[in-house]
């Protein structure tokens, strides 16, 4: 049982030991990253989130190496869209609803293509895959018991996109008392303006709501 402290961190140096801190991968879905989905039909340039990618692989690889807790989520409704409020699929304009048939299946909808976890990022055995309905990953789930059954009191944030389901997720985890720090380029937003304000609010006020830092500080920490 190490504990790691990452220097660069802002506003001040973050420490965890990596077997009580769980990766978090926030919604690196098909129908975020891929045209032809969720993000595409909302009228979003979606080129913007595939830049993480290599990033955040390699450090999925460096946390996968140690042996630490890996938690993906997904966006997604059940079929019957029964857990999908009217509120949120008619909300705006979009090209295509929730439960809308398009070219991955229909949109946000477990099970279906563009609900999937990018090929590159897909999650390996034993990692833990949680589906919400929500922004928030502990609304209508459990991630709480899911984390804390492991012992995780500390979680690194990644995932898309920044300032809706990342920053909403960091909040509420921040609230029931995790440490919490997000990494800076393994979280993208379709507005970079709304990344880097994401991450000064967070970050603001003595670590408000937690940390930022690099996956290099994160990587180098590991090894
Ligand atoms: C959005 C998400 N942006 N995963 N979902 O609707 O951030």
């Amino acid at each position: 049982d190490a504990l790691l402290s990452l220097d660069t961190a802002a506003p001040f140096p973050f420490t965890f030991n990596p077997a009580h801190t769980a990766l978090v991968v926030i919604d690196m879905q098909r129908d975020f990253v891929e045209p032809g989905g969720f993000g595409a039909s909302l009228g979003n340039d979606v080129t913007r989130l595939q830049a993480i990618v290599p990033a955040l692989r390699a450090l999925l690889d460096a946390w996968r190496a140690v042996g630490a807790v890996v938690l993906h989520t997904r966006e997604c409704h059940r079929p019957d869209l029964a857990d999908c409020p009217p509120a949120k699929r008619l909300r705006g304009n979009p090209s295509l609803r929730i439960g809308d048939a398009g070219p991955m299946g229909r949109v946000l909808i477990a099970g279906e293509p563009g609900a999937g976890i990018i090929p590159e990022l897909a999650p390996a055995p034993g990692e833990l895959v949680v589906d919400k309905p929500g922004k928030g990953m502990f609304y209508g789930t459990s991630v709480d018991e899911l984390l804390r059954e492991r012992g995780i009191t500390h979680l690194l944030f990644t995932g898309v996109t920044t300032e809706v389901c990342v920053q909403t997720s960091m909040r509420e985890a921040n609230d029931r008392g995790y440490e919490c720090l997000i990494v800076e380029d393994g979280t993208e937003s379709y507005f970079p303006e709304f990344k880097a304000a994401a991450l000064a609010m967070l970050t603001a006020q003595g670590a408000i709501v937690g940390w930022s830092a690099p996956s290099s500080a994160v990587i180098q920490a590991l090894q």
